[in-house]
């Protein structure tokens, strides 16, 4: 029987916000969870699935060889879905400790660049109006729903338009070699940019902390990252409504929503 566990007592936060805001080098590992409460639907929650397909089944190479169309329009839908949808306080506190701490860093799984945004509104008002945005910008793990890849020349392009879905004739194609343009985000199956995936490990390795917020951490190697930060001696702090594999080796697990408990635990009583 599943345990219930009580949502998250002052006291448990009290302790996470010592352990979070005595530490300087923070990793924040971030996934689906963190967007639930800006309206972005989570992978493997109740409202996971598109028409009768699950992601696994659709965010594979195997899936947009055997039918570009159907992934396109996915991806089309999600990129219309997401693009509505704006930052929520989790984001917010996220992108206010990096911008305060620049040894805290995010490594995001998720692709709907929210994170970004959160950074972009922090640097145009409040305390760190004018800062630059890039200065903290996240790690991205998994790619962006708003840029295109190109099938044939790996050519990249920001992309936030509709896709044209009708047929298969009118998917994007590449301006330079006319290839089929894709989702430049990592399937599953597919290998995590190299680089991207060992800067995310030097930052686990270094991290006092590392804050895991929102993630079912079911999904290699993006979920090994925090082991990594135990290895080397610092500890993992959790935020979530659930438990999850990693919950056993958190030095503590706050049940509930990250949109409540982040801005409690990360906000210093007075900002810079
Ligand atoms: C690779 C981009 C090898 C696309 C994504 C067995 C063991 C280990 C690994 C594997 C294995 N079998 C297969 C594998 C490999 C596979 C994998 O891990 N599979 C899993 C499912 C078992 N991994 C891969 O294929 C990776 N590649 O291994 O390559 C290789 C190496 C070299 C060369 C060639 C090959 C690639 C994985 C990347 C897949 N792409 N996304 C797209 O978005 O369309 S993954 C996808 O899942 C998203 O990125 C997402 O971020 C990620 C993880 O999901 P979550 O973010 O955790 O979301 P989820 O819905 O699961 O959970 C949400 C959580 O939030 C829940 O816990 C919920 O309780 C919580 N929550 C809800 N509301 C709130 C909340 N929390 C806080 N506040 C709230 N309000
Ligand atoms: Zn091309």
């Amino acid at each position: 029987m599943e345990r219930t566990y009580p949502l998250a007592e002052a006291h448990q936060i009290d302790r996470a916000r010592q352990l979070v805001g005595s530490a300087r080098r923070i990793l924040i590992l971030t996934g689906a969870g963190v967007s639930a409460e800006s309206g972005v639907p989570t992978f493997r929650g109740p409202d996971g699935m598109w028409r009768k397909f699950r992601p696994e089944q659709l965010a594979t190479p195997e899936a947009f060889q055997a039918d570009p169309r159907l992934v396109w329009e996915w991806y089309g839908w999600r990129r219309e879905r997401v693009g509505a949808c704006r930052p929520n306080a989790a984001h917010a506190a996220i992108a206010h400790l990096t911008f305060r701490n620049e040894d805290a860093r995010l490594v995001t799984q998720n692709v709907d660049g929210l994170h970004e945004l959160a950074l972009e509104e922090a640097a145009s008002e409040g305390p760190f109006k004018g800062d630059s945005a890039s200065r903290a910008s996240p790690i991205r793990l998994h790619g962006s729903l708003f840029q295109t890849r190109c099938t044939g020349c790996d050519h990249r392009t920001l992309d936030r338009g509709p896709v044209d879905v009708r047929s298969e004739a009118s998917l994007p194609r590449c301006s330079e070699c006319a290839a089929l343009l894709r989702p430049d985000v990592v399937w599953f199956g597919e290998g995590l940019d190299p680089e991207i995936l060992q800067a995310a490990m030097r930052l686990a390795e270094r991290a006092e902390v590392c804050l895991v917020v929102g993630t079912s951490a079911l999904v290699h190697p993006a979920a090994s990252l925090p082991l990594l930060t135990r290895e080397s001696g610092g500890v993992v702090v959790e935020v979530n409504p659930e438990p999850t594999p990693l919950t056993a080796l958190a030095v503590s697990s706050l049940r509930g929503s990250a949109g409540k408990i982040l801005p409690e635990l990360l906000t210093v009583s007075a900002e810079p």
